[in-house]
């Protein structure tokens, strides 16, 4: 009989105890509080400055034990049918930390997690957290602390890198050691577009046109950075894996290689010639995951870089159902029937678990 893989969540985040302690104890965005002029609206997560509203005391979104409590992992985890979880920081991450503060609360974000992970042996693994701010010396050396931490699988990292964005040539080092210690960068919006890109009437929609446009377009531009700045020529066996199904890169890969070819300033800088295509990229340095919501993003995503390179992820604690009590997540389901439906049955059992555990050594 045939063994089955596990389902694996690559996409899934937490809110570690350190961290929790982090934002409770701050005033400015990121932040977590309670509004005792208005205690029915419990305690609320600020991480957007356009959460920020000063004239609601509801501002941000609620937070609740399935942003902090491993246990509601767990049995988020039980009720989906997700055998193991590679957990990671929710944004904003340490992006906004003191540079003097930051090695420290990444250690112990780091050690908090690592000590989730095992009192759930074989459930939960986790991407590091990183102390960008810090410069350059402090993440290779977290980066090399990790090793010894035996759940972590790689680390997770916004689009700002250390300010400057992922084309920014101090980031060298830190590919470097991610590269040499096979750590898999899980890269993650945040700061999606400015605010003006969605017009006056932006708030009557909710957080629909930052969530479901800035976020990959953010990802998008990110990540086409590195690749013009020549990352992936530089560090040919770096892996990233893209939130989000890519943003929009598998649908614009043609455009951007295009672009490319048809720049004569990149042709006068010779930088045309002899460097590793977009569909090179995408099929050797890329892995993405399967968070698209849909058959048409999912078939550019496999189109774009392989089944072999397609993980499985929720998303969770972020888009839970609207209605109370209701314990199957619409956008879970939304993810698992999309690999059900583009996918036979091997591959959509790689896209699933298959392909996590064996990029990540989930079964070491
Ligand atoms: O709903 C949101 O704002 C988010 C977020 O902040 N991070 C994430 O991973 N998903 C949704």
């Amino acid at each position: 009989m045939a063994i089955m893989s596990p389902v694996v969540d690559v996409h899934t985040h937490i809110y570690p105890p350190a961290y929790v302690s982090l934002l409770r104890s701050r005033s400015a965005v990121p932040y977590m509080r309670t509004f005792p002029d208005n205690p029915e609206a419990g305690e609320r997560l600020v991480i957007l400055p356009s959460e920020d509203a000063a004239t609601s005391t509801a501002r941000g979104r609620p937070i609740g034990p399935e942003y902090y409590e491993e246990e509601e992992k767990i049995k988020f985890m039980d009720q989906h049918n997700i055998d193991i979880s590679v957990i990671s920081l929710a944004n904003p991450w340490l992006d906004w930390c003191e540079p003097a503060d930051a090695p420290e609360a990444a250690k112990q974000i780091n050690d908090d997690v690592e000590a989730v992970c095992a009192r759930h042996p074989g459930r939960l693994y986790a991407f590091g957290t990183l102390p960008l701010s810090a410069g350059a010396p402090a993440v290779v050396e977290e980066i090399k602390r990790l090793q010894s931490l035996k759940h972590m699988r790689g680390v997770i990292i916004g689009t700002s890198g250390l300010g400057a964005g992922l084309d920014d040539p101090a980031l060298h080092p830190i590919w470097q050691a991610l590269q040499e210690t096979k750590q898999l960068v899980f890269l993650h919006p945040h700061y999606g577009l400015p605010t003006s890109v969605y017009g006056d009437r932006a708030a009557d929609y909710g957080h629909v046109l930052p969530l479901a446009l800035g976020f990959p377009l953010e990802t998008t531009i990110s990540i086409t950075r590195a690749i013009l700045s020549g990352v992936f020529d530089t560090f040919s066996s770096l892996q990233i894996l893209l939130a989000h199904s890519g943003g929009t890169l598998p649908f614009l890969a043609g455009r951007i290689e295009s672009c490319i070819k048809h720049d004569g300033h990149l042709k006068s800088a010779g930088k045309i010639e002899g460097r590793k295509s977009v569909w090179d990229i995408l099929k050797s340095n890329i892995y993405l995951d399967a968070v698209v919501y849909g058959d048409a993003g999912l078939k550019a995503a496999v189109e774009a870089s392989g089944s072999d390179r397609l993980m499985f992820g929720t998303d969770h604690p972020f888009f839970p159902p609207l209605e109370e009590g209701e314990k199957e997540w619409l956008s879970v389901r939304t993810n698992a029937e999309a690999v059900k439906s583009v996918f036979g049955v091997k591959e959509a059992e790689d896209v699933m678990g298959g392909n996590a555990v064996r990029v990540l050594r989930l079964n070491e």
